[in-house]
């Protein structure tokens, strides 16, 4: 059952809040400009979808919608680390695996405003803040806000506030998986010239031409804050990703080996998606004083070919 506070936020019309499965509320968005789909576990953008386009944000159909395990597929927040992460217990001098991309994609934010406005779109504000399971993972207090504009485009923008009275530093990423009509008719610009490290075998390498991928690959693009262009020829559209307040890109399709092992990534899902994700991660890592505020955020704009 939905809590009253939860459907006080709804707008008739525009903004609906529904349990998808029990105890897990679904914000739905449905404005002159686009429809959209974000769910308060992890404040995780699942669906974007302008008015006369195709879905733009991809999510696998076997996505499991359930307490502490993120979302495949949308827009997961990684956060307040990228990438895998252990450490070692000193009294038990046993080392700790901690979840993978860190807590914020996994675990529910708090719904904090919903307004919409026809000339602008729909915002959507989630907060989170340390709690007794943050702290068990990460030993400091902060605050993170997301905001997310619905309109003909798609901005999305998470700001950590360090609310401790020491500083901290962490590394994070939007994890955009973008919808294509066939990843090997799709091409990817804006990262020619730029160093990468290839996580498949460590490898540095420059990006030499324009990015074509017919196999697995995860590249942490760095630095670099150009916009990105997927021009999806399948589909007679290009998608532009702009982002602020990162350094590094990472570009990442698992495809079918990999996927195949996950089971919450829909088998063949790999032909339609590319994660494009604004990053802080390798050595753009973000230090916060007490009472900074870091802004790391992406905006998705659709051009017709
Ligand atoms: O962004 C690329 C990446 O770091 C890959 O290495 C892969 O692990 C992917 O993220 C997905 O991670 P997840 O924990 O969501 O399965």
């Amino acid at each position: 059952m939905l809590n009253k506070k939860l459907k006080q936020l709804e707008i008739p019309g525009v903004v609906e809040i529904k349990e998808m499965e029990a105890g897990y509320p679904v914000i739905s968005i449905n404005n002159s400009f686009a429809n959209a789909e974000i769910a308060l576990h992890g404040a995780h953008v699942m669906r974007f979808q302008p008015t006369g386009e195709k879905p733009v944000i991809w999510l696998s159909k076997t996505a499991v919608y359930s307490e502490g395990k993120a979302i495949r597929g949308g827009i997961p927040i990684c956060w307040p680390w990228f990438g895998d992460k252990s450490v070692n217990d000193n009294k038990s001098n046993k080392t700790q695996v901690l979840p993978a991309h860190g807590f914020a994609r996994s675990m529910f934010w708090e719904l904090v405003s919903v307004q919409d406005n026809i000339e602008t779109g729909t915002e959507i504000v989630f907060a989170l803040k340390e709690n007794e399971k943050t702290l068990s993972l990460w030993p400091y207090y902060f605050c993170l806000q997301l905001r997310v504009l619905v309109s003909k485009n798609l901005s999305v923008e998470l700001s950590v506030k360090n609310t401790d009275e020491t500083s901290f530093s962490f590394t994070g990423a939007l994890h955009t998986y973008l919808s294509l009509g066939d990843i090997e008719a799709s091409k990817i610009y804006g990262l020619n010239g730029v160093p990468y490290i290839n996580k498949l075998n460590d490898q540095l390498k420059t990006q030499l031409d324009d990015i074509v991928i017919s196999s697995e690959l995860d590249n942490v693009y760095q630095p670099t804050v150009a916009d990105i262009t997927v021009y999806d020829k399948s589909q007679s559209r290009e998608l532009l990703i702009q982002k602020q307040g990162s350094q590094s890109t990472v570009v990442w399709n698992p495809w079918e080996e990999k996927s195949s092992r996950m089971k919450d990534f829909d088998p063949g899902g790999f032909r339609n998606m590319v994660c494009i994700e604004a990053a802080n991660t390798s050595g753009d890592v973000i230090f916060l004083q007490p009472q900074e505020t870091h802004i790391l955020s992406t905006n998705i704009v659709i051009k017709n070919k």
